[in-house]
């Protein structure tokens, strides 16, 4: 029966179905590059199922041509996608498997940072009774950052749900009711706006793109959300915008170092108060992760039954090539 490798924090996410895939034999491997290489070399796999870790050089010798990086849900950047195709390596990733779940855990975390909630909630556990003034979010204004699918599922929340003025701030047209406004300036996205959410891709153009300029044109006092990536924002501009109060809280779910390592020796987000952090988990639900997982194997699947056609290739270059 074909192996399938799957790095041990996605294993765990789906355990149950991993176990059951009936025409795969999937075993749980280190996500460290040098790891995945060797478990590979050892098992003489094809095929393998990976999270967010950057993949840069060995595992594209170690994998055979017509081999399979599987991505365990829809962000890419750390998979080079120019080596995999050189080496014959078929590369996928699971669009529309977790849209919802990350959505409904930046609303969750807008609302934390407009309620103080965890705050105050560790205060109670710490035997502290106080007063915790929070702002509303229905009547406020929220900014999107990037209309893609995610961004458009945190619109649809926070304008029918909760009442807010939603402005959306894209490089293209973007076509969704939920949206007030579309801007492709990032300045006129945000002036007015009370919240900003990131829902932004990792590219050339957008690796430090919240950076020291664009937090001096978001409004004094505004919340900041990131469930994206950590490559989005400069982080050390960050410390700095909310340290001086331009900001008045950001609430994180990604990282430039995960687990998080402050990028500035001096600038540790985690030792200011108005700072909420979580641990990369806005797609770890029980129905996004079961679907991330069935998702990355019938992407193998597909290719394994050579229909690569079928699968959701992040390099459709190699259907024009015999593999
Ligand atoms: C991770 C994500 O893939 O899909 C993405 O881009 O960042 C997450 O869904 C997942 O947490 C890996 O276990």
């Amino acid at each position: 029966m074909d192996k399938i490798l799957v790095t041990a924090t996605e294993y765990e996410k789906a355990r149950d179905f991993f176990n059951g895939v009936p025409d795969f034999q999937c075993l749980p491997v280190p996500a460290d590059e040098a790891g995945l290489s060797h478990a590979i070399r050892n098992e003489n796999a094809k095929y393998v199922i990976v999270g967010v870790e950057k993949y840069s050089s060995e595992l594209y010798d170690a994998l055979p041509r017509g081999g399979v990086i599987a991505r365990f849900g829809v962000g890419h950047d750390g998979i080079d996608k120019a080596k995999a195709s050189a080496k014959g390596i078929f590369c996928t990733n699971t669009p529309g498997t977790l849209d919802d779940a990350v959505a409904e855990c930046a609303i969750a975390l807008m609302l934390d940072a407009a309620r103080h909630i965890a705050n105050c909630a560790n205060a109670v556990r710490n035997g502290q009774w106080g007063t915790w003034k929070g702002m509303q979010l229905g009547g406020n204004t929220l900014a999107i950052i990037g209309g893609g699918h995610i961004g458009r599922k945190v619109a649809k929340i926070a304008s029918a749900g909760l009442g807010m003025k939603v402005l959306c701030y894209d490089v293209v047209p973007v076509d969704c009711p939920f949206f007030d406004e579309c801007y492709a300036d990032f300045a006129d996205a945000v002036r007015q706006a009370d919240v900003v959410s990131l829902h932004l891709p990792v590219l050339p153009t957008t690796i430090g793109f919240i950076n020291q300029e664009r937090l001096s044109c978001m409004k004094t006092g505004a919340i900041l959300v990131n469930t994206a990536r950590g490559a989005v924002v400069d982080e050390a501009a960050l410390y700095d915008a909310l340290a001086n109060g331009k900001l008045s809280c950001a609430a994180l779910d990604v990282f430039q170092n995960e687990p998080y390592t402050p990028v500035t020796p001096g600038k540790d987000l985690r030792t200011l108060p108005n700072v909420l952090m979580t641990a990369h988990i806005a797609s770890s639900t029980q129905e996004a992760c079961l679907a991330m997982a069935a998702s990355a194997v019938e992407n193998i699947r597909s290719i394994r039954n050579g229909e690569p056609q079928n699968a959701s290739l992040l390099n459709k270059v190699l259907l024009k090539q015999r593999v």
